[in-house]
C-alpha cells in the first residue's frame, strides 16, 4: 500500500516485536515458544471382519464399549463387512488397548472370533 507522504510512519525493526517481546537485544526467536501441555500420542482402534460373528454381536459390541447410536454401529459394522476393516474411534493409548482388551473378551465370552486390534494415529 502506498500511503504518499502519509502521516502513519511504517514499522522498522524497533517497533516489531522481533524477539518475543524480550526487549530488543537483537536476538530474534529461533524457535517456537513450547507448549507445557504436550498432546498425548493417539491410536485408531480397528475391528476386523471375520466371516462368522453375527451382524448384531458386532453392532451390539460397538454400541456398548464405543457408545455408538446403533445407526452408527450399524454403519460401522458394514463398512467393517464390506471392506475388512474400520475405525471404531481414536483414543490414547492406554484407553485404545483397554477397549481392545474388552472387545476381543466380550466376543471370546460369546464364543465369537472377533477381533480388534489398535494401531498409531
Ligand atoms: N462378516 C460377518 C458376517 O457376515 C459380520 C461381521 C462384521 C463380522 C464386522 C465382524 O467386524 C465384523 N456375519
Amino acid at each position: 500500500m502506498n500511503n504518499g507522504a502519509s502521516l502513519i510512519p511504517s514499522l522498522t525493526d524497533d517497533d516489531r516485536d522481533v524477539d518475543g517481546g524480550r526487549g530488543n537485544t537483537g536476538i530474534g526467536l529461533a524457535t517456537k515458544p513450547e507448549s507445557k501441555t504436550a498432546k498425548p500420542a493417539l491410536y485408531k482402534v480397528l475391528m476386523l471382519n471375520d466371516d462368522y460373528t453375527p451382524m448384531e454381536f458386532v453392532v451390539l459390541t460397538l454400541q456398548r464399549f464405543f457408545k455408538m447410536s446403533i445407526e452408527d454401529a450399524t454403519r460401522v459394522m458394514l463398512h467393517v463387512h464390506q471392506r475388512g476393516v474400520g475405525v471404531c474411534g481414536i483414543f490414547t493409548y492406554e484407553v485404545a488397548e483397554t477397549k481392545v482388551n474388552q472387545v476381543i473378551d466380550f466376543a471370546r465370552r460369546h464364543n465369537h472370533p472377533l477381533q480388534c486390534t489398535m494401531e498409531k494415529e
